[in-house]
This record gives C-alpha cells, structure tokens and sequence, in this order.
C-alpha cells in the first residue's frame, strides 16, 4: 500500500476488454479499432460524455481512462483509439487459458447464469484470476486521480475493488455486474465463495440489472460473511440496500442497462438503411414472414430453443416454411472453451436438420451466419424483421432487445422475448415466453406473427415509450450519481 505511482484521470473504467480489436494488414501494418460488443456498445457513449473523452464540456483539467485487456497475448501491442485514454493490461497465453477461457467462462459464467454448462472449480484457474485480478487493480491505482471515481465492470473482475481499496483507500469504488447474480443455493458451490463476496464489499456501491441481483447480493453477505446487511426499508426505493461493515457502508443497488436509444433510432432511419431492409427482404424471397435472431453464440442464449420451436411449428403446420424465413446472426464467442464449441456444432447440426427436412435446395428456411455483422446491416435486419426472437434460458439484461425495439419507428415488428432476461422485467409488453415450455415459446412465436396489425403496433409502440425513455446515459448517470453520494469510509 501506498507504493503507488498516482495517475491523472478523475474517472476510470476498469474492465476485462478494452474498447478496441487490432488488425494487421498484409505489409504487417497494425491498426486498432472500436470493438462491438454487449459492454463497449453501452459504454463507449458514456465515456465520451465524461470528462477526459474529448467533450468541450469535460474542461482542460478532468481525464478519464480506460483500463482493460487487448484481446492477445502479444507483448508488443499499444493500442490506441480516437477518445479514449486506454491502458492495456497485458495478460500472458497462460493467463488467457486459466483467468479469462477457465475461471472466467468455465466456472463463473455458467455458475452465475444457472449452472446450464456444469461450472468446473480448478485451483490453478483461481490462482490465475486473483493473479490477473491483482494486475488490474495495480494498473488502475496507476491511471486514478486523488479521490478518483473508479467503475470496475463485470464478473472476471470480482476481486479488483478490494485490491484496490487496499492499494487506493482514497478513490471512490463502483462495481456493476453485467450479468445474472445467483442466489444462495446457487452461488455456495464455489469454493472461493467468502473471497469473491469479500472482492465486491471493496466497493462503494455495488450494482446489478436487477432488485433480485441485489437482493440474492445481501443474502449472500449476511449468510456467508455473516455481514449486517439489510434492504432499504425506509428508502423510497426498495431496489436498495447496504451492508454495513466496520468503518465503512457499501450500497447496493438496481440499475437496468440500456443502449443509446436515440443514437440507434437515427442510424437505423438513415435512408440507406431504410432502403437496406427493403433490400433484404427481397434476397430472402420476399417471404411472408421474416423472423430474426442475433446473438453471441452462446449456451446461454437460447439459439437452439428457437430452431427447435421452428420445426415443431413447421411439423404441426402452424407455420409455414414456404413462406417463412428465419435468420440466426451469431458471433463467434470464445472459441476455444470446449462447451462454446460444442453448442457450434449442435446449432449446425440442427439448422442442417431443419433446411434439409423443411426447405428447397433454392430456399431454405433457415439462414445462419456465424460472424460478427457491420453496424449498419445489423440495423437493417432489425428493420426488415417481422419479429426478434430473443428466447435465453438464462441473460442478465439483452441489449439486442432494446436495440430492435429502438430501430422500429415504423412500429412494425414484434418483440418475442423470454421471461428469463433481466430485458423482461421493462419490456413487458413484448410476447413473453418461458423458454422452458414448448407450448409456451410456440404460441408466442405464432401470436407474435399472426395477430393483427393494430395489437402488434400497441405493443411495439409501449415498447419504445420504455426503450427510448430510458437510455444507457441515464443507466451509467443514475450509477455514477449513487456512487458519488456514497458514504465516505470512516477512518
Ligand atoms: P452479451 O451477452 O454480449 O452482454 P447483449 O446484451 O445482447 O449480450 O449484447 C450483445 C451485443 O452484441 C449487442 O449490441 C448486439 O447487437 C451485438 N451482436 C450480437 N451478435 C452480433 C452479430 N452477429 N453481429 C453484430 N453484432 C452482434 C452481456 C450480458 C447481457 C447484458 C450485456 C450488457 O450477457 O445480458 O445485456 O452484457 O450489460
């Protein structure tokens, strides 16, 4: 403690990725650029709003940064973007196997999303999280200010909040978690279950996309640490609560995230995109009905619920595959973690199945793309689809949601959504599903295309009342708001 150098930035973003992929071109000329992706797409407005992103407003004394990984291994690598002061943590192919594809994607990411892969508890994979965990904080502690507000995002940095209030008690600490936070049944088979509870009290506040997030946070905190921690009863808000801890109060609380709502709604009006949608439609055959799916490919998401939906109202005549087209845009996601690979192949398999079975050779009706898609497509699609079908067995919000719901001004389309993202809890007008129930996902796909035209309107036009009021500058507002008013540690 104290033996570190102090940095500049009065804000800092700390999280896994930097908001930057790099490319090498044929003469090896390296070139960095803005990564897509669930929290660079929520974030990166944000940032630029506040000080240090470049605005007018931020004034010539205020900085931010940006801490986080490259995405590689090599050494070398500087990467710089338009706006953002970023700072590369480097981790090594070791730590990238152990910390980001083993603790990270093996054992929390399906431990917290419902155990829908078994989580694999090795003690060489902890090692290396609170190895990688210790070097964020040091890098952090490094870029922040005196009395710095530092965000630390997301579940591979569990532990950096406490290692940095260790190294920096005089910053202000927020944590938010982007996905699903288990409850006490769940959340007890991990056997560094005290250490990452202890990790996130760091905090000044703690946040999650849901009240019941905050809630299983406390019941953990008082069970396992045997912490005082108590909702909020006198607050206004009972999405609050605290747990108070000697000489000091950590907050908890509820903040849904959201997207650049106006920001996507203008892009996807451009005429260009507008005449895009129009062009899809027509590559695909004109169908009748245009059904569309976009996701990391991912257990969690659901993509074979959706397919295997398809074919049973293909079988069952409820729809029609002569006149049907369903898209699946998926990304690749962590490629070299075996359940990842396995979901490829079953995925395949089954679109196989369905076209082989249900299509022509000249018009199948399922078309699927594994790769990421430009921005500008993406939109298009958005607008040519008659509905989204968003159907994860488990997701902590689902940006993908609000981004579709954004892009149709024209009211059209319809929202398919299952009840198990934290999306369901705002936008409840959409067709609800339990992703657990065939009857359930097959009559909402089929209300969803075939009521008239009047209900699929009210319901997308209370949809963007939701979306477009609620934006991700209110979500991080909101946020950073709460950890400023946060009480000061006693000394
Ligand atoms: P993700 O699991 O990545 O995020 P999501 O919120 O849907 O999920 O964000 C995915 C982003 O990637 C969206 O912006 C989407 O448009 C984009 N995307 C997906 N497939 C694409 C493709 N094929 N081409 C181009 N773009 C594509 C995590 C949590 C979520 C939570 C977010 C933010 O799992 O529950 O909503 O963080 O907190």
């Amino acid at each position: 403690m104290g033996d570190v150098p102090r940095g500049e930035a009065d804000f800092v973003v700390v999280a896994n990725r930097l908001p930057v992929n790099k490319t090498v071109a044929a003469d090896g000329t390296v070139s960095w650029t803005r990564a897509p992706g669930g929290l660079v797409t929520a974030l990166a407005p944000v940032f630029e709003n506040r000080p240090g992103g470049g605005s007018e407003a931020s004034g010539p004394n205020r900085t931010g940064a940006w801490v986080g990984w490259t995405g590689g291994s090599d050494p070398d690598d500087e990467p710089h973007v338009d706006g953002i002061d970023v700072r590369a943590v480097p981790l090594t192919a070791d730590e990238i196997a152990d910390y980001y594809e083993g603790f990270s994607n093996s054992t929390l990411w399906p431990l917290y999303h419902d155990g829908l892969v078994k989580p694999e508890y090795r003690h060489d994979w902890w090692d290396s999280y609170v190895a990688v965990n210790r070097k964020f904080a040091r890098a952090a502690a490094e870029a922040a200010a005196e009395g710095a507000a530092v965000w630390v995002q997301d579940y591979q940095l569990q532990l950096v909040p406490a290692m940095l209030r260790e190294l920096r008690p005089d910053v202000k600490i927020g944590f938010f978690l982007h996905i699903p936070f288990p409850p006490y049944e769940l959340f007890s088979q991990l056997p560094w279950r005290r250490e990452i509870l202890e990790g996130l009290l760091g905090a000044d506040l703690v946040g999650f996309h849901l009240p019941g997030g905050a809630q299983n946070f406390l019941t953990l905190s008082r069970r396992i640490l045997g912490a005082d921690a108590s909702r909020d009863d006198v607050g206004v808000r009972e999405d609050f609560g605290t747990v108070t801890l000697p000489g000091r109060t950590v907050t908890v609380g509820a903040f849904p995230i959201s997207i650049d709502s106006a920001g996507v709604a203008a892009q996807a009006a451009h005429p260009a995109v507008v005449a895009r949608a129009a062009e899809i439609r027509a590559e695909l055959g004109d169908p009748k009905t245009l059904l569309l799916g976009v996701d990391r490919l991912d257990y969690t998401k659901g993509i074979d619920v959706r397919i295997e939906a398809l074919e049973r109202l293909f079988a069952d005549g409820r729809l029609d595959p002569s006149q049907t087209v369903f898209v699946q845009l998926a990304s690749p996601s962590r490629e070299n973690v075996e359940s990842y690979a396995a979901l490829r192949d079953a995925v395949e398999r089954t679109v196989a199945h369905v076209n082989g079975t249900y299509g022509t050779v000249d018009a199948p009706p399922v078309r699927y793309l594994l790769k990421g898609v430009p921005r500008d497509e993406l939109l298009a699609y958005f607008r040519a689809a008659d509905a989204a079908l968003v159907t994860p067995l488990r997701d902590g919000m689902n940006l993908v949601t609000k981004e579709y719901v954004a892009c149709r001004d024209d009211l059209g389309g319809a929202l398919v959504l299952s009840e198990f993202t934290g999306a369901a809890m705002e936008l409840c007008d959409s067709y609800l599903l339990n992703p657990y129930d065939h009857a359930s996902i097959d009559d909402a796909i089929v209300a969803a295309v075939t009521d008239d035209d009047a209900e699929r309107r009210r319901r997308m036009s209370a949809l963007r009342d939701q979306v477009m009021h609620n934006d991700v500058d209110q979500w991080a507002t909101s946020f950073l708001d709460t950890l400023a008013a946060t009480p000061a540690a006693r000394p």
